[in-house]
């Protein structure tokens, strides 16, 4: 019998009962969300500020990704890559024009889209850089986020991720975030095929780096034949501020390539917001000397590529263009961090705030130990606002794009009366 969820005590009773725990939800329970609003089951109406890890830029439910999706589930939905379809090449064609590549690799997950990279790199380093078979490095940074999958977790530095799940998959070497020094030690190695980094660490609590670190991690890369994979499905999608983060301080929804603002990257890795939140898409776009490399048989999936999820991208990615929603996550993010750092300023239980565009995080003055933040968050949504703490002292703040500079002062305003109760 399919069970009818009447309280939200009954629907976390179930997955507790059912569901593998390989999450520790904020107790709340949704059923409906519109733009960037949610509605949990007994009826209460929050601000989302996680937006589904960045997933739905384009605020829940966006009429005109649901209409692209209904349209497209009644004609066709999977064909499987064994058979050409008539979505796919105009999908193709739309994603590498907007954003400046000659080619693109659909997968699904964020994480397949990585695994899918990594593989091209090291065929890459194998067949146009000259390096002996099994012995291609990958340069990746401390504390990353790329994903959950045997390989991408091999790399990761956080030990929960990681423990038990060995072996590890060998090629990979690790230098500190932020860092061009040790970046340009390990490129000595002629085995280097490939840097992987986000231009801001997500999980690792928002960490922005220096202003000009990915332009020269660019160049440094560059000098020694090695390629700049920008893994961007947090970042990307205009949640920055800008189309992508790589684009620097450009603020226009499309690809311009501005010399003096924008780094393109060898190999750009998208996921989460290309379909806002409806279905899931990723891809890796290269330029054709780099994704020429794969061959028939060689790498792909059942769903990558299906016509469903090439429509509702689409819509995706016009909608980010019309409603230009880097340039409002520009100017809200501004507002938002301002209002935080007076907070900062006036309260002790906050130490800073930081982060670009409407991805921010602030960092509670209290050991990464202690339940502070998460008490705030249960605080925050019994005050109609949902974040989540990362890594025990830091909330990160992340609203859809779409929302209006009124309503954002309203979650301000819900924050500082929340902060003022912990200050006590
Ligand atoms: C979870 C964080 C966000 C990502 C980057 C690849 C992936 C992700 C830069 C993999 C995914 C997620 C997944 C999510 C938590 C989450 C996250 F808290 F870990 F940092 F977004 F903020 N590269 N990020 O951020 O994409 O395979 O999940 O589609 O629950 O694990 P995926």
């Amino acid at each position: 019998m399919i069970e009818t969820i009447n309280s939200s005590s009954q629907a976390i009773a179930l997955e507790d009962k059912y569901g593998a725990h390989n999450y520790h939800p904020l107790p709340v329970v949704l059923s409906r969300g519109e733009g960037v609003y949610l509605w949990d089951v007994e009826g209460k109406k929050y601000y989302d500020f996680l937006s589904a890890y960045s997933a739905v830029n384009q605020g829940h439910c966006h009429p005109r990704i649901k209409d692209a999706l209904i349209e497209q589930a009644g004609t066709l939905t999977l064909t499987s890559r064994a058979f050409y379809n008539d979505v796919l090449g105009p999908f193709e064609k739309y994603i590498t024009e907007y954003f400046g590549f000659d080619k693109v690799l659909p997968m699904n997950t964020g994480a397949e889209g990585v695994e899918t990279a990594l593989k091209i790199a090291r065929k890459w380093g194998y067949e146009r850089k000259g390096v002996d078979e099994n012995q291609a490095v990958i340069v990746v940074a401390e504390n990353n986020f790329h994903g959950r999958t045997s390989t991408i977790i091999s790399f990761s530095s956080d030990g929960n991720a990681r423990k038990n799940f060995g072996p590890y998959t060998p090629g990979f070497v690790k230098i500190p975030y932020n860092d061009i020094a040790a970046l340009e030690v390990v490129l000595q190695d002629k085995n280097v095929v490939a840097f992987l980094v986000e231009p801001i660490q997500g999980e690792a609590g928002v960490y922005t780096p220096a202003e000009d670190f990915i332009r020269n991690a660019s160049e440094a890369c560059k000098a020694k034949n090695v390629l700049l994979i920008a893994d961007e499905i947090q970042t990307g999608i205009a949640r920055t501020g800008s189309l992508l983060a790589v684009c620097g301080n450009c603020t226009c929804e499309g690809h311009c390539e501005k010399q003096d603002t924008y780094t393109k990257p060898d190999m750009l890795i998208l996921g989460k917001a290309i379909s806002g939140g409806f279905y899931p898409v990723s891809a890796v776009l290269a330029d054709n000397h780099i994704m020429d490399v794969i061959k028939p048989g060689q790498h792909g999936s059942t769903f990558g590529g299906n016509p469903l999820g090439a429509k509702v991208a689409i819509a995706a990615l016009e909608v980010v263009r019309d409603e230009k929603l880097a340039q409002n996550a520009r100017k809200l993010g501004k507002i938002f961090r301002e209002r935080m750092q007076i907070l900062v300023e006036k309260y002790k239980i906050l130490k800073l705030v930081r982060g670009k565009g409407l991805l921010n995080a602030v960092v509670v003055n209290d050991s990464p130990d202690s339940s502070t933040a998460w008490d705030m968050c249960v605080s925050l949504k019994d005050n109609g606002l949902l974040a989540k703490p990362t890594h025990g002292n830091i909330i990160r703040f992340a609203p859809p794009l779409v929302m209006t500079e009124e309503q954002l002062h309203d979650c301000c305003d819900i924050i500082e009366k929340v902060v003022k109760e912990f200050e006590k």
